[in-house]
C-alpha cells in the first residue's frame, strides 16, 4: 500500500514528535529578526522584524487564479499571524486572531493555503499587535499577474513605509502604545523608506514605460504623491483596474494600506532624473529617483485599460443603508463607549488606552455590525464625527465607492474618510465568513476602531 503525502503525515504525526518547522511541505515564510540599512548610509543598521530576513518580505508573485501556499514559522518573541490584504480569500486564511484563527505562538507555525481570484497589487502583513509588528517591518508585497499583461518595459513594486527611528541610534522607537499617537493621527515616523531603503534610485531609459505598483505599508501616514519627469495614468486602485485609466495631472493621496498602480513614461532628459514626489506641509521631496541613463526611446501613444477582474454586479437601488459612526479621538473626546456590555466614561476608556469608537463600541463587539445573507447588497455609510481622517478597511471583499452624485465609483478595499466627511460604499456580501472592518491607522484600530461583519 502506498500512502500519499497527507496520509503519511497523518500517520507519522501521531507517532513522532515533529520538529517545529521540520516538514517543509509549503515554502517557508519565516517571521524573524534581522538588521537592515534603513536610515541613510553613515547611520547604524536598524534591528527589524521581517518575513525571511528582509523588509519588505520577498515579493510573492503568482498568476491570477493560482494557489498561494506558505508555512508561517514564528521565530519572533511575540505571537503573530499573517493577513493577506485585499485578497477575496477563504475566511479561514484571513489571518485575524480571535476571529478566523488562533495566534501563532513563538516557535510554532501555521500553513496558509488559498487561491487568489483577482489580478492586481496586494500585500501581506502581520495582524496581531499590528501597530507594533507592522511598524517593525512585518510586511511584503503580493502581486497577482493578469493573464494578459499591459505593454510596459518594467513592472516595479514600490512599498512605502514611515519609520520612527531614534536619530542617534537609528533603532525603532518602541513607544508603540503612547496615548498621544493613539488619540491623534496615529504613529507618524521621521523617515520614509521605499522597499526598505531611504531614497532609493533606479536606472531607467528615456521614454521607458514603467508600471509602478505603490503600496502604503505605513502605520498612519497618508501620502500625498505626485510625479516629476514622469507622465502617465492611474490604472488600478487597491488592486482593481479602473474602467478608464485616470491621467495623472495633479497630486493623488495614498492612505495606509491602499495601493495605486500607475503606468508612466519617463520624460526626463537623458542623464536627468525623474522622481516619485511626496508633498508635505513644508515642501516636497523625492521618494524614489529614476536616473535616466540612456538616450530616449520613442514614446508610446496612449494606453489600454487593464483587463477587469470578475466582480459581482452592484445594484444600489433599494439596498439597505447601514450607518457607522466614527467617534472619539483628540478634540472630540468620547463621552462614553462600550467595551463588551460595559458602558465606560471617556476617562475610564482613556486609562485603558481606548480613544475611539465605532457606533459606540470601543473594541470589537461580540455581535457583528452586520449579519447578512450571502449574495445580498448593502450600503454602508461611514460618518466621520472625529477631527482626524481614517482609512476604513473591509476584509474579504472589495466594495464600490458611491460618489457624491450617487453614481458608482471605483472598487476599493480601503476608503479614506476625511475629518467630518460622510462616505458611502456599496458591498456585495458574497464571501461567507466573519470579516473584520476597521481603521487601518493601526493605532486607531488598537484603541477602538475595530468592528466586524458576518456573511452566511
Ligand atoms: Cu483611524
Amino acid at each position: 500500500m502506498t500512502l500519499n503525502r497527507r496520509q503519511f503525515m497523518q500517520t507519522t504525526a501521531a507517532a513522532v514528535v515533529l520538529p517545529s518547522f521540520g516538514w517543509a511541505s509549503y515554502p517557508a515564510l519565516v517571521a524573524q529578526e534581522a538588521v537592515q540599512q534603513i536610515a541613510p548610509e553613515g547611520f547604524s543598521k536598524t534591528r527589524v522584524w521581517t518575513y525571511g530576513g528582509r523588509v519588505p518580505g520577498s515579493e510573492i508573485r503568482v498568476s491570477q487564479g493560482a494557489r498561494v501556499q506558505r508555512r508561517l514559522s514564528n521565530t519572533l518573541p511575540q505571537p503573530t499571524t499573517v493577513h493577506w490584504h485585499g485578497i477575496r480569500i477563504d475566511n479561514a486564511m484571513d489571518g485575524v486572531p480571535g476571529l478566523t484563527q488562533d495566534v501563532v505562538q513563538p516557535g510554532s507555525s501555521f500553513d496558509y493555503d488559498f487561491k487568489v481570484p483577482d489580478a492586481g497589487t496586494y500585500w501581506y502583513h502581520a495582524h496581531n499587535r499590528s501597530m507594533e509588528q507592522v511598524a517593525r517591518g512585518l510586511y511584503g508585497p503580493l502581486i497577482v499577474e493578469e493573464a494578459v499583461a499591459p505593454d510596459v518595459d518594467r513592472d516595479l513594486t514600490l512599498m512605502l513605509d514611515d519609520w520612527r527611528l531614534d536619530p542617534e541610534t537609528a533603532q525603532i522607537m518602541d513607544d508603540f502604545g503612547n496615548g498621544h499617537d493613539l488619540s491623534h493621527a496615529g504613529r507618524l515616523g521621521n523617515l520614509v523608506s521605499v522597499n526598505g531603503r531611504f531614497d532609493p534610485a533606479y536606472s531607467v531609459d528615456g521614454g521607458e514605460r514603467l508600471r509602478l505598483r505603490l503600496i502604503n505599508a505605513s502605520n498612519a501616514r497618508i501620502f500625498d504623491l505626485g510625479l516629476d519627469g514622469l507622465t502617465g495614468w492611474i490604472v488600478a486602485l487597491d488592486g482593481m483596474p479602473l474602467e478608464g485609466p485616470l491621467e495623472v495631472s495633479d497630486r493623488f493621496p495614498l492612505a495606509p494600506a491602499q495601493r495605486v498602480d500607475l503606468i508612466v513614461d519617463v520624460r526626463a532628459e537623458p542623464f536627468g532624473t525623474a522622481n516619485l514626489v511626496s508633498f508635505e506641509r513644508d515642501g516636497s521631496y523625492g521618494l524614489v529617483r529614476f536616473g535616466v541613463s540612456g538616450p530616449s526611446k520613442p514614446a508610446r501613444a496612449g494606453i489600454t485599460p487593464l483587463v477587469p477582474n470578475q466582480m459581482p454586479e452592484v445594484l444600489v437601488e433599494d439596498t439597505p443603508l447601514h450607518r457607522m459612526e466614527m467617534q472619539g479621538g483628540a478634540m472630540r473626546w468620547l463621552d462614553t463607549a462600550r467595551i463588551g456590555e460595559t458602558e465606560l466614561s471617556g476617562q475610564e476608556l482613556a486609562q485603558l488606552g481606548r480613544f475611539w469608537a465605532l457606533n459606540g463600541n470601543a473594541e470589537r463587539p461580540a455581535e457583528p455590525f452586520l449579519d447578512v445573507q450571502k449574495g445580498t447588497t448593502h450600503r454602508i455609510e461611514f460618518v466621520n464625527e472625529t477631527a482626524f481622517p481614517h482609512a476604513m478597511h473591509l476584509h474579504g471583499h472589495h466594495f464600490r465607492l458611491i460618489l457624491q452624485d450617487g453614481t458608482l465609483g471605483p472598487w476599493r478595499d480601503t476608503v479614506l474618510v476625511e475629518r467630518g466627511q460622510t462616505r458611502q460604499i456599496a458591498l456585495v456580501a458574497d464571501n461567507p465568513g466573519d470579516w473584520l472592518l476597521h481603521c487601518h491607522m493601526l493605532g486607531h484600530a488598537a484603541s477602538g476602531m475595530m468592528s466586524w461583519f458576518r456573511v452566511t
